[in-house]
């Protein structure tokens, strides 16, 4: 299907944004703000389109996600400065160089006039202590009416957003389609597999580890050559490599911070973590695991994911399948004379289905737990900043707040325009997807319009809005994949999503955790993929924790834990 011609979607546009701005009036008729409705303020339209009356252009520094257009050549904000007289050049920096591009241009003083950098990758605290970056509230409360009625509409949204100091610094995103995100990641196994070895789902550790013993030897697709992955990990960009332990979950450590009764402790000095580093050596070592694990990043796997329309991993971890696999009916069948989703839930396998998840494994001492992402899928804050040399921070609050419209545009900036990535139903009114061209899969296609993937949009999508029901059959099957893993989670978790640092503990955090955690991480790499002998080295590697102020680190979580659940 192609686009639809840009006058049509501006008329659309226009029709939905004359409605909030009835509403407006309506209110403003009835109540206490009685110049509010069509007022301008010199050159600024307070509200309706255009934004402006005289046309301004903003300079907006935006991460680049490696699948993603430049922002500059995607419709949607080509459509959008048309509506608003707004032009946003965007300069867009890789996301492997987000940190380092941040703090030059903080070090250079050398600011645009927005940013879309998540967390302006970690230095929003500080900027907002040096009044680099603005505080957004006033111009919320003045400026932004679909913000304020996201945060009455998504209770706990606004919290989240706030600083202890009681100023919102970030733009924020929040989309009710992410339940998938209650966990950080899920286990994808090949039944295919499965199925022609004769084996079932594994459960145990043993289990689990004859299960790709036997994908590496025994030919499970069937073509006469060993040219299977058993399984393949990869690796965040910023070396982390913690899901490997995490994601398994046996061994009664599921996370850097894990809580009992209230009191926090680290994961990774646990003789739980050093028991997972020893199970994945001997999977590295036996070569049951991808040898590149270590060093792979996600879109590296996902090459090895697929040879054509086969299958060629056995396991492998991804926040959703089509992350790796392009053909989503390998993971997941969708009977549509039934209307409904036949899936892993009742284990039935289906001639179509290749992948299911994986339930938890359990350990030697009966564990099974999963890792749990509290409020992971709540709100994302802080995505844009508005810097202090920002002449038009009012438009600029405008401008954001479009997006948060609940509805077609911030639709739009998530899961790109409509009749390019989704039509609305003519019988149901809902929205349906349009598939992606050949070769691409739905993420990719997305990503050539809206900065949706990896997380970098600002904006308000509300699944159970009007456009919105039924919901995607993928969002049902990530739904009941993550509910499954949540039977698993620990009764408490760590709630990193939803705190927010006090100024002075960022600048601890910023100075010591990284360094820690990278040594961390370093130091498990090792354990796992070379000849150390995690046994001889772990009390030097506690005692090397301690130099590194794990116990101070610790300490400030506590008072984050305990001013979360308001102790
Ligand atoms: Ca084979």
């Amino acid at each position: 299907m192609g686009r639809i011609p840009k006058g049509v979607f501006m008329k659309k546009v226009f029709l939905i944004l004359f409605a909030l701005f009835i509403t407006v009036a309506g209110l403003s008729a009835n109540g206490n703000n009685e110049k509010a409705a069509s007022e301008s303020t010199g050159n600024l339209n307070k509200t309706g389109f255009p934004l402006v009356n005289e046309p301004v252009t903003l300079i907006a520094t935006a991460v680049q996600h490696p699948w993603s257009r430049d922002w500059n050549e995607m419709p949607m904000f080509q459509e959008y400065e048309e509506l608003s007289g707004v032009k946003v050049e965007f300069e867009m920096i890789p996301q492997s160089d987000m940190k380092e591009k941040t703090n030059l241009m903080l070090a250079s003083a050398d600011y645009p006039d927005i940013a879309f950098i998540p967390g302006l990758a970690g230095k929003i605290s500080e900027a907002a202590a040096d009044g680099v970056v603005l505080p957004l509230n006033d111009l919320i409360d003045e400026w932004a009416p679909n913000i304020q009625k996201m945060f009455q509409e998504q209770e706990g949204t606004e919290a989240a957003c706030t600083y202890p100091d009681g100023n919102i610094y970030g733009f924020m995103a929040f989309g009710n389609t992410s339940h998938h995100l209650r966990t950080f990641s899920q286990n994808y196994i090949n039944i295919k597999w499965l199925e022609n070895l004769g084996l079932d789902m594994p459960v145990t550790l043993d289990e689990f580890y004859n299960v790709l013993k036997a994908f590496k030897e025994q030919d499970p697709n069937g073509n006469g050559i060993k040219d299977e992955i058993p399984m393949a990990w990869w690796t965040a960009a910023n070396g982390d490599i913690n899901q490997w332990i995490w994601n398994f979950g046996p061994w009664g450590v599921v996370d850097e911070i894990m809580i009992e009764d209230g009191v926090a402790r680290w994961g990774f000095t646990d003789e739980g973590f050093k028991e997972g580093t020893k199970y994945f050596k001997k999977l590295y070592s036996e070569g049951l695991m991808d040898m590149e694990s270590i060093s792979q990043t996600q879109n590296q796997l996902k090459a090895k994911a697929q040879n054509g329309d086969t299958i060629m991993l056995g396991l492998a971890p991804s926040l959703a399948p089509q992350f790796l696999f392009t053909d989503i009916d390998k993971i997941f069948y969708y009977d549509n004379s039934l209307g409904t989703l036949r899936y892993m839930k009742d284990l039935v396998i289906n001639e179509k289905q290749e992948i299911s998840i994986l339930p938890p494994l359990q350990g030697p001492k009966g564990d099974r737990l999963w890792r749990e992402n509290v409020g992971g899928n709540m709100i994302n804050k802080d995505r844009a900043v508005i810097f202090n040399v920002n002449q038009y921070p009012e438009l600029t609050t405008r401008w954001m707040d479009a997006w948060f419209d609940g509805s077609e545009m911030g639709q739009t900036m998530l899961l790109g325009a409509k009749d390019v990535r989704w039509f609305v139903d003519e019988e149901t009114g809902h929205y349906m997807n349009i598939d992606p061209p050949e070769g691409m899969n739905k993420n990719e296609h997305r990503a050539q319009h809206c900065p949706g993937t990896g997380g970098f949009n600002v904006g308000y999508y509300n699944r159970y809005g009007e456009l919105t029901k039924p919901p995607y059959p993928e969002h049902l099957m990530l739904e009941m994949q993550t509910e499954e893993y949540l039977k698993y989670v620990p009764e408490e978790s760590w709630a990193g999503a939803l705190m927010i640092p006090t100024i002075e503990e960022t600048d601890f955090l910023n100075h010591y955790e990284e360094e820690m955690m990278t040594y961390v991480w370093e130091m498990m790499a090792k354990f796992i993929c070379t000849d150390t002998n995690v046994d001889a080295e772990w009390d030097g590697f506690l005692a090397q924790l301690d130099r590194m102020k794990a116990d101070e680190i610790l300490e400030i979580k506590q008072a984050q834990y305990n001013r979360f659940v308001g102790k």
